[in-house]
């Protein structure tokens, strides 16, 4: 009887550490091949082996081109000292996830040139025949002339008419030279569209946070909670003075490279800073209207401290399913 307890006791044990780690359930016997990345992440888990990605991952290297494999499991997100309290960063708060696949990278206008060269989609700023651009790259009279196209609340945003993701400093701009730089000018819907067709969807926004963080818990940056570690630029943002005098200390006034400024031991790039990336989140969860409030992520090239600190892993903010600018793009996820 003592055996059967002990031996009842030790399963029920090895069941609950394997069952409540990561999603091991999959670790079944009726499919002896080679496991999955995630389940080998969960074995390297289970056999007591040093918890860390980065101890482990070397020899995972997932097999899904330019994307990390993010570990799930129960992870912070949030955070209990809230810069903008109305954004609702805090609380701090505990979220169990799955393994999932995301994006090294922000996706590129070359990446979503080939999206649509096989699909011939057209973005909802192409069909709206505007999109929101930022003062500095409109001359004094265009400004002047747009005077009542600003954002009353930003007067730095104009609606320009002409500007799309091909379009994308001005309607008279192009994409030369930007091929490796991140896709602007396209909305949430667009970003789903281009995520669905490349296999893929849009990271949660808790998906999101878990890989801003890299593995770190409770730091304000992807790598840690100084902004500028041996005094170097870890993420595009606005030095100077906001909105007159970008100092562009990091080396770029407006967006950089989709491979700059790699940020965190998941080996993501630009997850704060350059540009804002959509999340599949809802800002309401009950918003049940037409063109709701989707929950973007990171920051952008345009934030400074002054006024959008938003380029820590915490922070967020949103715009409308339909609402596209300069500054906002995304990349994509996938489960694991
Ligand atoms: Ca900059
Ligand atoms: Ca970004």
């Amino acid at each position: 009887m003592k055996t059967i307890s002990v031996v009842l006791f030790t399963w029920i044990i090895a069941f609950h550490n394997v069952s409540s780690d990561c999603g091991c359930q999959k670790l079944n016997r009726e499919t002896p091949d080679i496991p999955t990345i995630s389940e080998q992440v969960c074995q390297q888990r289970a056999q007591g082996a040093h918890s860390h990605y980065r101890d482990y991952y070397g020899e995972l290297e997932p097999k899904i081109a330019d994307m990390s494999l993010v570990p799930g499991g129960t992870v912070y997100v949030g955070t209990d000292q809230p810069h903008f309290p109305a954004d609702r960063e805090a609380p701090e708060r505990q979220v169990k996830l799955n393994d999932f696949y995301i994006d090294k990278y922000e996706v590129s206008n070359d990446a979503f040139a080939k999206f649509v060269l096989q699909t011939n989609y057209t973005t909802e700023a192409e069909r709206f025949g505007d999109s929101f651009l930022f003062k500095s790259l409109l001359s004094p009279s265009e400004q002047k002339d747009l005077e009542d196209f600003r954002v009353a609340s930003a007067v730095w945003w104009y609606k320009v008419a002409g500007v799309n993701w091909r379009h994308p400093n001005g309607v008279d701009s192009n994409l030369d030279n930007l091929g490796r730089h991140p896709v602007v000018h396209v909305s949430w819907r667009d970003a789903v569209e281009y995520c669905e067709w490349a296999g893929k969807r849009l990271p949660s926004e808790a998906e999101w946070e878990a890989a801003c963080r890299g593995g770190k818990e409770r730091k304000l940056f992807p790598w840690g909670n100084k902004l500028m570690p041996r005094n170097e630029h870890w993420l595009n943002i606005w030095q100077g003075d906001f909105p007159d005098g970008n100092l562009a200390e990091d080396g770029f006034e407006y967006t950089s490279p989709v491979d700059a400024f790699r940020q965190n031991l998941y080996d993501l790039h630009n997850m704060v800073g350059n540009v804002w990336e959509w999340t599949a989140d809802l800002w309401d969860v009950n918003d049940v209207s037409d063109n709701p409030n989707r929950v973007k992520k990171g920051g952008s090239y345009l934030c400074h401290k002054s006024y959008c600190y938003r380029y820590r892993c915490a922070a967020r903010s949103q715009n409308t399913e339909d609402s596209s600018a300069g500054n906002l793009g995304f990349r994509c996820a996938k489960n694991a």
